[in-house]
């Protein structure tokens, strides 16, 4: 009889079994709304594409690392490929110091408690001394800085109003970038039940309006009958500022919460009314910038001043240049409107970006693998890894710092795309050049591992033991192993555990226990600090899944704040919400002054329909997969044409184009190029072009296009948001399309690389 085994991913609960045609995955039952993306899980197993045995570049041997990212690869025998890059690892940190070695390693990895990438990567570097850190997110970069100066923490993000508090009293959704339904399959460690469609629905049943500001129709669900306003791209600031001046203007804001709550209302209506630049920020006004109808701003603000509002701002908006202005200005419009901190009234921040924003939270600590301590102080914020491995030493500024980019000489990644989640990723692939060596552990041959000079083959978590579970989420499961290990994979647990054997640390690293031995401990400790489920760690297995007490679901943000902000005060440097920021302001910064401003992003100086890129794309994260992760999947091959991603157009674009569906195009940006597959739709505003994230970088054919499969970070810039939070900025670039009628060069980037003979002898004395 064929034995299913609980499994999880950041897209939900499964039961999975190897049959003779492959792997069968059957969504969980209790889960009223399964991602598509579990059809994508049997490609896990797919041997052509996994990384089965340790390999080693070729060039590295010979001492070289011009030729990272084209070049091949040797299968290696796990002792040579551990003694290589220990004795690496052992090399740099004895002569250039441990902030040489770059531990940044960003990335999603997979859901599972222990065998938790990060984590893992980050104790076995600790034990060994310490590493260059990141800190931020590419999902949050501009965000999260600002928050801590407007108010105060990320409160907003991870204690947002939970939804059914919105489903039962939202009269009128204002949503900046939408709520799209296909980010809320993903939570990062993992979602039991997908809800967020349902509470949107019962919002709607009961008569709740929802305007939709995007320039993409399907940020929010046709069945919500949303009004749709798609505003030039990268111009929601301005709208922001127009229906603040409006409530003002017209005596509709809430002068008493403005006075007790916020600070900085004096200077923020000042700016709104010209008083510094001589501009008013009125409709009339925005209409130029955004396109956006004067009288249409003015009926919207009355609407909202008129209704229990939500603005509710998609994480999309700030990963753009000045990404922190509109979160800002929304926070802002939200004062001005006076609703914070009443049910179903206010701002919120990333509903929609995953099922995790509005959920119910647990009150305690998850189990998790303890990191350790790391005695480097060094950090960069994560997106400007480019301008560090290129300027070794140059200066930047971060957050009200001058800082300077520590040398990097060993870069150590485990668990993250960095060619895929990066911009320019021409210009990553020549800082990859520069350190001396690049480690990775990967399962697929993505685009990352065949930048690395050692390549270790990970096992994904089909075939590994773990614990599931995420703070915004109320199951912990026990994520059985489905099948062994292909091929020679091990899990990061067990590379890390014989390389801290070779450096000589292994009982510092494994505390003597293995895999098993792991998960026992973290349950046990888990249940005798959080909440004891009475169950011990043989019984949990047996069981497999535990329903964890949450907080309530009537959790209204700001709630006591608004009750009384004296007694509830803010963890600013006033207490209250900084419409204006003395703090933002001491430092300075042309590109982040002391209150949400309207900046004119270099993507608008070029002027529509004029110039060498007409067009805005819209990079956005895709439907069909989660960034990067199983892009040779089912659902995620399902949507690509001869192979390569669909860019997204409106018919009058195509017409002038002279394109049909499914003609080939090559898309040009000022950093880049890439070919895709066109699909014309009504559903993105004339002008706009949107290629989603996540299709594997293929540079195989530079000639033709910098990537030939359709990965948008080959065109985007790679610039911080600001010299406040340095976030990325992929989310915006402007871009021209043609036809693409030249031969279609075969894709590489589902074909393993290049291997070299098996068996070849290697030296285990690491080259420099
Ligand atoms: P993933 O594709 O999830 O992308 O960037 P991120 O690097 O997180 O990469 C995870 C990798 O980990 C995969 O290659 C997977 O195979 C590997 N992996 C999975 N499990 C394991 C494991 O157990 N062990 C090891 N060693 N490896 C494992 C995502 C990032 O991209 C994010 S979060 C956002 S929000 C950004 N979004 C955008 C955007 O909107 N627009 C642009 N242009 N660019 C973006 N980049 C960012």
């Amino acid at each position: 009889m064929t034995m299913y085994q609980q499994q999880s991913s950041h897209w939900g609960l499964f039961s999975a079994a190897r049959k003779p045609g492959g792997l069968d995955v059957i969504p969980d039952p209790d889960d009223p709304n399964p991602a598509p993306l579990l059809r994508n899980v049997p490609a896990a197993l797919d041997e052509r594409l996994r990384v089965r045995t340790p390999h080693v570049r070729r060039g590295w041997l010979e001492g070289g690392s011009a030729e990272r990212g084209d070049d091949e690869y040797l299968p290696i025998s796990w002792s040579e490929a551990i003694g290589l890059a220990a004795g690496e690892l052992d090399r740099v940190r004895t002569t250039y110091g441990n902030e040489a070695i770059y531990g940044g390693s960003y990335g999603w990895g997979s859901a599972g408690r222990f065998h938790h990438a990060q984590s893992q990567v980050h104790r076995f570097l600790n034990v060994i001394g310490g590493y260059t850190r990141s800190v931020q997110t590419y999902s949050l970069g501009a965000a999260r800085p600002l928050l801590r100066h407007v108010v105060g923490n990320d409160d907003p993000i991870s204690k947002a109003t939970a939804w059914p508090v919105l489903a039962e009293h939202t009269e009128h959704f204002v949503c900046f970038g939408g709520i799209p339904e296909k980010n809320s399959q993903v939570n990062s460690g993992g979602v039991s039940r997908h809800e967020v469609a349902g509470h949107l629905r019962r919002a709607r049943a009961r008569g709740a309006w929802f305007t939709l500001i995007s320039p993409l129709r399907d940020d929010l669900a046709p069945e919500l009958d949303a009004r749709w306003l798609a505003p030039v791209p990268g111009t929601d600031t301005a709208l922001m500022l127009a229906l603040s001046y409006v409530l003002i203007d017209r005596g509709w804001h809430d002068e008493e919460f403005l006075r007790t709550h916020c600070v900085g209302f004096d200077q923020f209506r000042r700016y709104l009314f010209g008083a510094a630049d001589g501009i008013a920020k009125s409709p009339q006004w925005a209409e130029q910038v955004c396109g956006i109808d004067a009288a249409v701003i003015v009926g919207l603000a009355e609407s909202m001043a008129t209704r229990r509002t939500m603005v509710t701002l998609s994480w999309s908006l700030q990963r753009a240049r000045y990404g922190e202005q509109p979160l800002w200005a929304g926070i802002a419009l939200a004062c001005v409107l006076g609703q914070i901190g009443l049910p179903g009234g206010g701002f919120g921040h990333g509903y929609g970006a995953t099922a995790g924003v509005g959920a119910r939270r647990l009150p305690y600590r998850l189990p998790t693998l303890p990191q350790g301590v790391n005695p480097v102080r060094e950090f960069i914020p994560v997106a400007r890894v480019a301008d560090m491995l290129l300027h070794p030493g140059e200066e930047y500024d971060y957050d009200g710092e001058r800082r300077r980019y520590p040398d990097i000489r060993l870069v150590y990644w485990a668990g993250g795309n960095p060619f895929h989640h990066h911009q320019d990723l021409a210009r990553l692939t020549e800082a990859f050049r520069r350190p001396d060596t690049v480690i990775v552990h990967e399962p697929f041959w993505t685009a990352t591992a065949r930048h690395a000079d050692i390549v270790f083959p990970a096992t994904t978590t089909l075939e590994r033991n773990d614990l599931g579970c995420a703070k915004e989420d109320r199951a912990l499961v026990a994520m059985r192993q489905v099948t062994p290990p292909l091929g020679q994979a091990r899990s990061d647990f067990e590379i890390f555990a014989a390389l801290a054997g070779k450096l000589g640390v292994e009982q510092e690293f494994t505390e003597g226990r293995d895999e098993w031995g792991w998960l026992a401990h973290l349950y046990e400790q888990w249940r005798r600090e959080a909440s004891d489920p009475g169950l011990d760690f043989q019984q949990f297995w047996e069981l497999g899944r535990l329903e964890l007490p949450a907080e309530p679901d009537d959790q209204v943000l700001y709630e006591q704040f608004r009750a009384d902000p004296a007694a509830h005060p803010l963890a600013t440097p006033s207490g209250r919400i900084e419409l204006f920021s003395e703090r933002i302001d001491s430092f300075g910064y042309a590109d982040c002054p002391g209150h949400p401003t309207w900046l004119v992003p270099e993507e608008l100086q070029i002027q529509p329909g004029s110039g060498d890129f007409p067009l805005f794309l819209v990079a956005n994260n895709p439907a069909t997969r989660l960034h990067s992760q199983l892009d040779h999947g089912a659902t995620s091959t399902s949507a690509k044409i001869h192979g390569r991603e669909p860019v997204r157009m409106h018919p009058t674009d195509a017409v002038v184009r002279g394109l049909s569906t499914g003609d080939l195009v090559r898309v040009t940006s000022a950093t880049g190029s890439v070919l895709a597959a066109v699909v014309i739709s009504c559903s993105v505003r004339p002008g706009v072009v949107q290629l989603s994230t996540g299709a594997w970088y293929d540079p195989s054919a530079p000639g033709v296009a910098t990537c030939i499969h359709g990965n948008p970070n080959a065109l985007t810039r790679d610039v911080g948001t600001s010299r406040l939070a340095q976030g990325c900025t992929g989310q915006l670039t402007r871009v021209q399309v043609r036809r693409f009628i030249e031969t279609l060069p075969p894709l590489k980037a589902h074909e393993p690389p290049t291997e070299g003979p098996t068996g070849t002898a290697v030296s285990t004395d690491s080259p420099t």
